[in-house]
């Protein structure tokens, strides 16, 4: 299945009021590139301001609770952020994985789905696990264990954000990447059948305006996940461009 590269920022802990003149010259430049689609996960204050500056321009958020309501002080409920204005949200990113174990995250993206929420579900290994080789066994296992019983009724996607990589200036080679992504390609393809075809997958980690090209030539990389260069139009747009 031939689909649109997906671009998606994650501005993590970053972003007040002032910011929303980004997001509204991202989602300007965005319009101009046809046959990629492009999506921020703000910090949850900004998503329902966000929603009405870019109205149509999909905001999403970063993490969900897996419960819709309750005694959960300081969390979200993937109703409320519907509530809000997200059409997607992160689970599982690694920076919340320190606190969150993998049946979690899957009950979260499970939550967001039958919210009517596009999930983007994030696995990597270590670096520990990277230089000992079991940079594969340990992202399908993460994978196995955190995706959702079904492809769903929203779109389903699949982050490969390798730890060390994040926020480092450090990436994996392309070939590296590549083997992960056809892993990924054929772990998804196995566990959801004919449906597995519409799950894109996505590279994560220290991705910019200079190596973006490259990682989205790597086959079965279909778009990448990026936090940085993701706050600033003038960093995010070129990496858009190369989708
Ligand atoms: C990985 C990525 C976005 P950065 O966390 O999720 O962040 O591009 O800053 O490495």
């Amino acid at each position: 299945m031939i689909q649109n590269k997906y671009v998606v920022g994650n501005w993590k802990m970053n972003g007040v009021g002032a910011h929303l003149e980004e997001v509204r010259a991202i989602a300007g430049g965005a319009a101009r590139y046809r046959g990629v689609d492009v999506a921020l996960c703000l910090p949850a204050t900004l998503i329902h301001r966000a929603a009405d500056v870019v109205p149509g321009f999909p905001v999403g958020a970063q993490d969900v609770h897996f419960e819709p309501h309750g005694a959960h002080t300081g969390c979200l409920g993937a109703a409320m952020l519907v509530d809000a204005g997200a059409v997607l949200t992160i689970v599982g990113h690694s920076e919340r994985r320190e606190r969150e174990r993998s049946a979690e995250v899957r009950a979260k993206a499970e939550a967001a789905q039958a919210a009517g929420l596009d999930v983007i579900v994030c696995v990597g290994e270590s670096l520990e696990a990277h230089e000992a080789g079991a940079t594969i066994e340990t992202v399908c296992r993460l994978a196995n264990k955190s995706l959702p019983e079904q492809v769903g009724p929203t779109r389903l996607t699949l982050s490969y954000e390798p730890v060390w990589a994040i926020g480092s200036g450090s990436t994996p080679s392309p070939k590296e990447i590549g083997w992960v992504a056809g892993a990924l390609r054929d772990l998804v393809d196995k566990r959801f059948g004919g449906q597995g075809a519409g799950v894109r997958i996505l590279y994560g980690g220290s991705v910019n305006g200079s190596n973006a090209a490259e990682i989205f030539a790597v086959p079965n990389v279909d778009g990448a996940l990026v936090g940085g260069a993701s706050l600033r139009a003038i960093d995010f747009l070129p990496i858009v461009a190369a989708a």
